[in-house]
């Protein structure tokens, strides 16, 4: 680390979906316990932080980011005591711990939502939501087109006539970042958790919160769901930063403490405004998400990247997978070429200077599951009308030992996703024990990350070798990405480490090596 530079700035964030992670109370879904009880599994990767996705009292709707209480932890996660001792323990192991905070809206089951239905058509209460009366004679019509981003409209309509506004389930009312006594809510939300001792949030929807004055039409309201556009009026309007603002004068006030925002905004400029001196210190950059498994296409991610984080001087960041898209081992392909590519991947990832957030799973390959249409729980499942199967797929439970499903993840065999039976070879305890499994890969390549890199910049210099190779110098050392379907040679030099094996001067197709070359 560079004089003065922050703890998050090359830092490696393990993303744990807490349903998912290790149920230690045998109810079928994780929870806080279960976190600190394999608080070793992340240590042996050497991570320096974890973002953990919601964790707040909620009804489940979507799954904790429908926030009822932003204050306490939900029983089905522990309460508040477990938090607390995940946040003691993971410090005892040198891991930080960063919260999901959830701004853009709450739960339909929030007092202040519940106080809204309540009091009626020009209360108070109302202006802390989105409520509006309706189009055509009646008011029968929503007040605009726009829809939710997990389908359906973006409206729904109370018993008395009037509308409010969700951009996603109807369970989570948008609130009206208008109204000053939403942000000083919030403020008393940043300072419960940063005064208990958590080290930053991940903040969801960043480029949501602000609306446009009237709430003008979408011009395509047709657009897929979980997307968005840069022209959107849904998203990104500008009074947004001042929310940011906002939010940066609290965290200023703890030094230790960091913001990440999820920014669906791919024009570079705009998304650079979220990066400013006085807004947040990292945003998440989705271009490597998107981009094809292509030597052109991943290049351009990265240059775009980059070029973005610098316009502010801050810090880039790198992710491959979330509990939103599909597992990378999947969206490259499947199967055993899925699965090189994706390892490979991961090479070019944690090459990279800046943060890089690894989601829990990726350090097995799991690929996403098949799940029949019983056991599927995403709000988008039912909002789609039975046409878009959602997220579940990405979000089934860690496998971590044991030959049969639920593979020590829980004591209960009803888990809250089923576990497919195929995934014994996939288990923690398995891939520990084998050194060519995926796990010992992601311990060794994490470890030269911390060690092998000597990250002075954030910047890479990208070189030459020809068409279908990806090939870049970063903190001191050389990587090379074959995207094509024939063996490449590989530069001179000493390859410290390669996604698959090699014989030292050749690169099979989807693969990728670090080579010092000096
Ligand atoms: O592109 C989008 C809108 O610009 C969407 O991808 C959207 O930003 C994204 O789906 C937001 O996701 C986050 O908020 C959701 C929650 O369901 C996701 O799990 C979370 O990551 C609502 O809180």
């Amino acid at each position: 680390m560079t004089a003065g530079a922050k703890w998050w700035t090359n830092a490696i964030f393990y993303q744990i979906y807490p349903r998912s992670f290790a149920d230690s109370d045998g109810d079928g879904v994780g929870d806080l316990g279960g976190v600190v009880a394999h608080l070793d599994h992340l240590s042996s990767l050497g991570v320096d932080a974890i973002w953990l996705n919601p964790v707040t009292v909620s009804p489940m709707a979507d799954h904790g980011y429908d926030v009822a209480d932003p204050r306490d932890v939900d029983p089905l996660f522990g309460g508040l005591d477990a938090l607390d001792r995940l946040v003691q323990e993971a410090h005892a192991r040198s891991i930080r711990v960063t919260l999901d905070l959830v701004p853009n809206h709450t739960s339909s089951q929030h007092s202040w939502f519940q106080s809204a239905l309540a009091a009626g058509p020009g209360s108070a209460e109302r202006e802390r939501y989105i409520f509006r009366d309706g189009r055509g004679p009646a008011g029968e019509q929503p007040p605009n087109n726009w829809v939710s981003v997990f389908g359906g409209p973006a409206w729904t309509r109370v018993p008395d006539g009037q509308w409010y506004l969700h951009l996603f389930d109807a369970e989570q009312p948008d609130l009206n970042w208008d109204n000053p006594e939403v942000f000083e809510d919030l403020e008393k939300t940043l300072r419960f958790w940063l005064d208990r001792g958590v080290d930053g949030f991940r903040i969801d929807v960043a480029h949501g919160m602000s609306k446009p004055p009237g709430l003008p039409d979408m011009t395509n309201p047709d657009i897929e769901m979980l997307r968005s556009q840069d022209d959107d009026p849904r998203f990104n309007h500008e009074g947004v930063h001042e929310i940011h603002r906002g939010i940066r004068s609290v965290l200023d006030d703890y030094p230790h403490a960091v913001s990440i925002g999820e920014i669906w905004v791919f024009d570079n400029e705009d998304f650079a405004k979220y990066l400013r001196p006085d807004e947040l210190h990292m945003g998440f950059n989705f271009r490597l998400v998107r981009a094809e498994f292509d030597a052109v296409s991943i290049h351009g991610a990265i240059e775009n990247a980059l070029a973005a984080a610098s316009i502010e001087d801050a810090s880039p960041t790198w992710t491959l997978s979330n509990h939103d898209v599909d597992r990378e081992v999947t969206r490259y392909g499947g199967g055993h070429r899925g699965l090189a590519r994706a390892r490979a991947m991961a090479m070019v990832m944690l090459a990279l200077p800046g943060a890089v957030f690894v989601y829990n799973g990726e350090e097995l390959g799991l690929p996403n599951v098949d799940l029949p249409d019983e056991v599927l729980q995403d709000p988008m499942w039912e909002r789609s009308g039975h046409t878009e199967r959602g997220r579940d797929a990405c979000r089934v439970p860690m496998p971590w030992s044991g030959s049969a499903p639920p593979f020590g993840f829980s004591s209960n065999p009803q888990t809250w996703l089923p576990i497919p039976p195929q995934w014994d070879t996939l288990t923690v305890a398995r891939q520990k024990a084998d050194p060519d499994s995926t796990l010992s890969f992601f311990r060794s390549i994490l470890h030269l990350r911390r060690n092998a890199f000597h990250f002075t910049e954030n910047d890479v210099e990208w070189l030459s070798l020809g068409p279908e190779l990806l090939a870049f110098f970063s903190g001191g050392v050389l990587c090379v990405l074959n995207t094509g379907t024939s063996e490449r040679a590989l530069p001179a030099g000493t390859v410290i480490a390669s996604s698959a094996p090699i014989d030292g001067s050749s690169l099979p197709p989807d693969s990728a090596a670090w080579v010092v070359t000096a």
